[in-house]
């Protein structure tokens, strides 16, 4: 009787959980397709931004490869890059305090081998805060919405401090290769605010494997698609040396549509650090993610008013 009660439960919840997956896949389409994102679409469409060389060249790439990299002095210039290394030296001092005196530090379950800045946890970013506001500036917000052809939404800003495991461990979460499931319409920066090289656990990419790119039928992109893809399906599609792994000093930014194919935080001889930052369509705030802040920040833009909204 028991186990046929529990063996009843489980199905109900099997059934419950996939009609909920379906309810939100459809109204992950619903918005793509009809109301949120084809009015963000709209709204770009009769502001386009005025882009710079430097800009126009991220936006290209991105189009090209699914990913950009470069200084990101070029890009923000010297004084904003000084407030943004001042506000990583005090996280990673705080973070190696807290791990020294045998705390965990802000971490996601399953992802324990990252330390987060902010995480979920309510915080309130303002203007004081020089990575929130270089992710909510113009000059950013230009090459995002550029890309990706609509108002976007900024749903996430964080710090994560990477830390070191033994080289044996087996890679776990996004440690593999996975595509992130929360958008098609998805653009990530990442600045590293250590250095990088090949054993700092060094971001990855298949270039091409953004939705439009060469490689995107090595596994395409659908709304709450799969985990894992295991790494004899990326070798048996795509040619090692295609494949771009971020190694580079302190200070390099990568920005990258990561609805495509991507690994990367497996450090294996000291940690990795880095300011990370999401941009994502209505759609998929609507449906499929998370906004982690709130804001104080007053602007009379509305490119930035709508990114922060
Ligand atoms: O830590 C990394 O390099 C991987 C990050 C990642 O998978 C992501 O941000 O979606």
């Amino acid at each position: 009787m028991h186990r046929q009660r529990t063996k009843l439960a489980k199905r109900v919840n099997r059934v419950a959980s996939s009609v909920e997956r379906r309810g939100i896949v459809a109204t992950y389409q619903v918005h793509d397709r009809l109301l949120g994102n084809r009015r963000a679409r709209r709204r770009f469409a009769s502001h386009a931004p005025d882009l710079d060389d430097t800009q126009r060249g991220l936006v290209q790439a991105l189009d090209r490869d699914g990913y950009v990299t470069l200084p990101f002095v070029d890009l923000a210039g010297e004084e904003t890059w000084g407030a943004i290394e001042a506000q990583g030296a005090a996280f990673i001092a705080e973070t190696e305090r807290t791990l020294a005196e045998g705390g965990s530090g802000k971490v996601r379950a399953g992802k324990e081998f990252v330390v987060r800045a902010w995480s979920f946890e309510g915080v309130t970013f303002g203007a004081d805060n020089p990575w929130f506001s270089f992710c909510a500036s113009r000059r950013m917000l230009d090459v995002a919405n550029a890309y990706l052809r609509l108002w976007s939404k900024l749903s996430y800003v964080d710090m994560w401090y990477t830390t070191q495991q033994p080289s044996t461990d087996v890679r776990v979460a996004s440690q593999n290769w996975h595509v992130d499931f929360d958008d098609k319409h998805l653009l990530k920066a990442f600045v590293y605010l250590s250095d990088v090289g090949a054993e700092q656990g060094p971001f990855e990419y298949v270039p091409g494997s953004q939705p439009g790119g060469r490689h995107h039928a090595v596994r395409p992109w659908t709304p709450m698609g799969y985990g894992r893809v295991p790494d004899e399906e990326v070798a048996g599609s795509v040619p090692a040396e295609e494949i771009a792994t971020f190694t580079g000093p302190k200070g390099t930014l990568i920005l990258c549509n990561t609805s495509g194919l991507h690994r990367g935080g497996f450090a294996t001889a000291g940690p990795r650090i880095l300011a990370t930052a999401t941009y994502c369509s209505p759609a998929s705030l609507k449906a499929l993610s998370n906004r982690n802040y709130e804001t104080t920040l007053e602007t009379t833009d509305d490119v930035v008013g709508y990114a922060v909204s």
